[in-house]
């Protein structure tokens, strides 16, 4: 075994699933008869502000009904007990990974807990419902409020610092994603032309997986303490 310094991990909805928090594929992409695609869209939101506003306050109210589980705990410890760097990065925008024992998690997509106000750009951490007639607690616009959370077409956050950390990094882990989404599923890539071992965890192998030097296929709760456990 080579020594290893650095490891990116990424993670997808299929970490989360066992905690109960349903997956993009579980729900077949819809969410109450709407696409994804539709509702997590600048141009959905404007279309339709009340129906997004409810597919978010919904989930973010579900957050406090759920708990991290085995993987959530496992990536905990690797952060805290592995010798090199560990980056992770998570395309949720649950709060599991931070409740599992991780810190310094890079949400690329944004998170729940968090909000924006589109017409002063304030950013605060928010647990309650946002709706049309929340107004921005910096410039008190009504309806200015949004959740952060990166829509398709969006730019994805913290891009630079990930890509830096594919670039110098010796192992690239995917674990719970269906590798359906870019650019994250563009990391495995990256990862290889500089160099990295890339190891996929997931149920099933995902779109991305002929991609994977070695892909491992079973729960997360399963494979992830597993795979922890041996680097420790
Ligand atoms: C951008 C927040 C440009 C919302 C999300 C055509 C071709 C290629 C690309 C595109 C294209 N057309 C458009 C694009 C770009 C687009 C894209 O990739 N579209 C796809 C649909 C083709 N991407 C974007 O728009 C991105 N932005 O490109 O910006 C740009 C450039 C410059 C300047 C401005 C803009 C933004 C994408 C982010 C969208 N937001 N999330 C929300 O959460 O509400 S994406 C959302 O869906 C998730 O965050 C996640 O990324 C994705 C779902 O993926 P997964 O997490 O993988 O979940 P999924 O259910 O799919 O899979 C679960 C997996 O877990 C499965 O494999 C399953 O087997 C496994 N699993 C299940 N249970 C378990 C398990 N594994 C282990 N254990 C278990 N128990």
């Amino acid at each position: 075994m080579s020594t290893l310094e650095n490891i990116v991990i990424l993670t997808g909805a299929g970490i989360s699933a066992e905690s109960g928090i349903q997956t993009f594929r579980d729900a077949g992409g819809l969410w109450e008869g709407h696409a994804v695609e539709q509702v997590a869209t600048p141009e959905g939101f404007a279309a339709d502000p009340v129906l997004v506003h409810r597919f978010y306050n919904l989930r973010r109210a579900a957050l406090g009904t759920v708990e991290p589980n085995a993987a959530h705990i496992a990536l905990g410890k690797l952060q805290s007990e592995f010798p090199g760097q560990v980056t992770l990065v998570t395309q949720n925008v649950d709060d599991l990974h931070e409740r599992g024992g991780a810190s310094d998690v890079i949400h690329m997509h944004g998170e729940l807990l968090s909000a924006f106000c589109t017409a002063c750009n304030y950013r605060w951490r928010e647990a309650e419902d946002l709706t049309v007639e929340t107004a921005c607690p910096a410039c008190q616009t009504v309806g200015g409020p949004r959740p952060d959370i990166v829509w398709f077409g969006e730019m994805p956050y913290e891009m630079d610092r990930i890509e830096r950390a594919l670039q110098n990094c010796d192992l690239f882990v995917s674990i719970g994603t269906s590798g359906a989404v870019y650019p994250a599923a563009g990391f495995v890539h990256l990862a290889k032309t500089c160099g990295a071992r890339t190891l996929e965890l997931n149920l099933e192998p995902s779109q991305g997986s002929g991609a994977f030097r070695e892909a491992r296929h079973g729960s997360a709760t399963q494979l992830v303490p597993e795979w922890v456990d041996s680097l420790l």
